[in-house]
């Protein structure tokens, strides 16, 4: 293997950092945590194009396993890098955080975890091949292990492997990730697809290649209307009230603001909203200036069209969105992420730059579409009427909530500062009794669900009120629901959701998120809920060293780390016991296991993809069966049959 100077051991050793905790470069090491190492790569050749000297991005998933992303810009550059003393191409594709692109003109675009650098994809990758076309040679350069360099470098330089023709130029990275690091390295296409098709909206003139070698198929990406087809791809299975969505463009100082939005007859509202192209799932700045601005423009109308009389109230905002379908995408040339998961914008000028392009355009439409805009009116109207008369109704329904009755299945725990309790809603009597027992009752509540609860999807505020599981939980909570929802009133700091790993507790679980996503996604959003994650196997063994004869014990969670115990411990006589559900665990293991907050192992629910979280939902909770069968045919070859 080459000598490594002092430069490339600091290299190793940034590798190195990121194989020992590649959870804190990807998020995790799971499926999402691999797709994100394509992502990478992508934004690279989509930074290429931002700054205007790339116009395509070949994707390819290799029957080997392997994939290649390739793009048609100007080529990693080859010299020297100035300060690094390495090809500059090294450094992109080996530094830690060196990718940052010399031409600040250009918006950095990162994935959702904010562009960690294609160096993280070399570190956790097995074989990686960087194949650039510049000045009409091309060259090679190749690393293994997680970014050991493997070619050799001719007089510093790397070497060329052929010639092509002068503008033909570009960069291909070809990779494969390590399976010692991923607990699946299997790419999904439909993952993939999904992705490239929300790039191709968000970036209205790169087209994007996708080929499945598995499968020869071949699948182009390119949207020149943007996201105003992004708005007309999320509203395919709704029902519409004006034909095209309304699309508007601006720019405020150096802040570019595109916005499409569309009315459906749905109850809900869906904002997506995007600055340089990165999911902003959290909202913020710039999606407090396109509320502000909407409910500021359309009351205006409303009391100009005479919709509104002198006397009445004004449109509240969740009036006048009522059904929008609405995507905003921003670039900013140095955006501030804020929030626990770096998911919400924090640029005040951002605001001012939405609501100002906003106003100015949206009066510029209106102006000449006044019939769409009657219509969106009517339908502001509508919802306003409905919700004076619902707010009555359900009042009266949370005034009930409020009262001991609906309380009485809680557990709760004896301290009254909501940083230090929790709160366990458990599947069942049976293993709600064995949690009541092995918790500790100072900090611990626990409240026990009968049987499934409602799903809510698609379902409004009142109905979700007539449910009994439903109600407990909101009384246990303390915050309230709809326009009473005040987080600072949350009795916990976690709610801990405690289901059997089986089917039923599966479905258990996604009733309940369904709920959490629909009703409080504030909860989630500020890291309140959680799943507990009891263990799945029981494993006993004989320990190695000599003489000891007490027969040690260890809690396994996944199959994965089954397989992994039984590699490190081949020969052993081990008995493995596998728990069916909470139930089977008395009430010291369960403590051990899933209530210890020294030992317990707890999930964290997030939202990571704005649109994939509000897609996912209606796809599988709601009551339009085709879409659930295509996901569920698609994702069954993943699924872990529970026999
Ligand atoms: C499939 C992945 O990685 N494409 C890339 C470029 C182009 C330049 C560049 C990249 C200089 C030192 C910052 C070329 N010519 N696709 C890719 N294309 N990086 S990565 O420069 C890197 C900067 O580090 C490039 C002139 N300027 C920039």
């Amino acid at each position: 293997m080459e000598q490594y100077n002092g430069s490339q051991i600091i290299v190793l050793e940034g590798l190195e950092a990121v194989r020992k905790r590649p959870g804190m470069y990807i998020g995790s090491t799971g499926s999402r945590g691999l797709h994100h190492l394509i992502w990478e790569i992508i934004d690279n050749g989509i930074d290429e194009h931002l700054a205007g000297f790339c116009s395509e991005i070949n994707v390819t998933l290799h029957k080997d396993g392997g994939i290649s992303v390739a793009d048609n810009g100007r080529g990693v550059p080859v010299d020297i890098h100035p300060t690094q003393k390495i090809p500059t191409a090294r450094v992109v594709y080996s530094v830690l955080h060196a990718g940052g692109k010399f031409d600040h003109s250009v918006y950095k675009v990162s994935g959702g975890l904010h562009g960690v650098g294609a160096a993280v994809v070399n570190a956790l990758s097995k074989h990686m091949i960087i194949e650039i076309r510049r000045d009409g040679n091309i060259y090679l350069d190749e690393y293994k292990n997680g970014g050991h360099p493997v070619t050799k470098l001719d007089k510093g330089q790397l070497p060329s492997i052929g010639t092509c023709r002068k503008n033909d130029t570009g960069t291909k990275v070809t990779f494969y990730p390590d399976e010692e690091i991923f607990e699946t390295i299997e790419f999904k296409p439909d993952v993939i697809k999904k992705k490239l098709k929300e790039i191709s909206y968000l970036n209205k003139n790169l087209k994007l290649v996708f080929t499945d070698e598995e499968v020869g198929e071949t699948i182009t990406y390119l949207e020149e209307d943007g996201i105003k087809s992004f708005v007309s791809y999320l509203t395919r299975d709704d029902k519409v009230i004006h034909d095209e969505p309304i699309y508007i463009e601006g720019k405020s100082g150096d802040i570019e603001v595109e916005i499409a939005f569309q009315y459906t007859e749905d109850y809900s509202e869906t904002i997506n909203a995007y600055c340089n192209r990165i999911n902003v799932v959290d909202g913020g700045t710039l999606v407090t200036g396109f509320k502000t601005a909407l409910t500021r423009v359309m009351n205006q109308y409303a009391r100009e069209l005479g919709i509104l009389k002198e006397k009445d109230d004004n449109f509240d905002g969740k009036d006048i969105r009522n059904g929008i379908v609405a995507i905003i995408s921003i670039k900013h040339p140095d955006p501030q992420f804020e929030g626990q998961t770096k998911s919400k914008l924090g640029n005040t000028d951002a605001k001012t730059a939405v609501d100002e392009v906003f106003t100015q355009k949206a009066q510029y439409y209106f102006d000449r579409n006044v019939e769409v805009l009657k219509t969106i009116l009517d339908n502001s109207l509508k919802s306003f009427n409905a919700r004076k008369a619902s707010d009555k109704a359900r009042n009266a329904i949370i005034k009930q909530i409020s009262d001991v009755d609906t309380r009485s299945k809680l557990a709760s725990c004896s301290s009254r500062k909501p940083e230090e309790c929790e709160l366990y809603i458990v599947e069942g009597d049976s293993a709600g009794g064995t949690v009541k027992t092995a918790r500790n009752r100072r900090t611990q509540a626990v409240l026990p669900l009968r049987g499934k609860i409602l799903n809510v999807e698609k379902s409004s505020l009142e109905r979700v009120l007539t449910n009994n599981e439903i109600k407990s939980m909101i009384a246990a909570f303390g915050c309230g629901i709809g326009e009473d929802f005040d987080i600072s009133k949350l009795r916990y700091d976690k709610i801990i959701i405690l289901t059997d790993a089986d089917v039923d507790g599966a479905h258990i679980s996604t009733l309940l998120l369904t709920f959490f996503y629909r009703f409080m996604p504030e909860l989630i959003k500020a890291g309140k809920i959680y799943r507990g994650l009891p263990p799945l196997y029981r494993v006993e063994y004989q320990p190695a060293a000599k003489g000891k004869k007490k027969k040690e014990y260890k809690y396994l969670f996944n199959d994965f780390e089954l397989e992994k115990f039984r590699k490190s411990n081949k020969g052993k006589i081990l008995s493995l016991q596998r728990y069916k559900g909470l139930g089977e665990m008395d009430a010291n293991q369960l403590w051990e296991t899933t209530l210890n907050p020294e030992t317990r192992i707890l999930a964290q629910v997030t939202i990571n993809d704005s649109v994939e979280a509000d897609e996912i939902t209606t796809t599988l909770m709601s009551t339009n069966v085709p879409p659930r069968r295509t996901f569920i045919m698609e994702e069954a070859r993943y699924a872990k049959l529970d026999i």
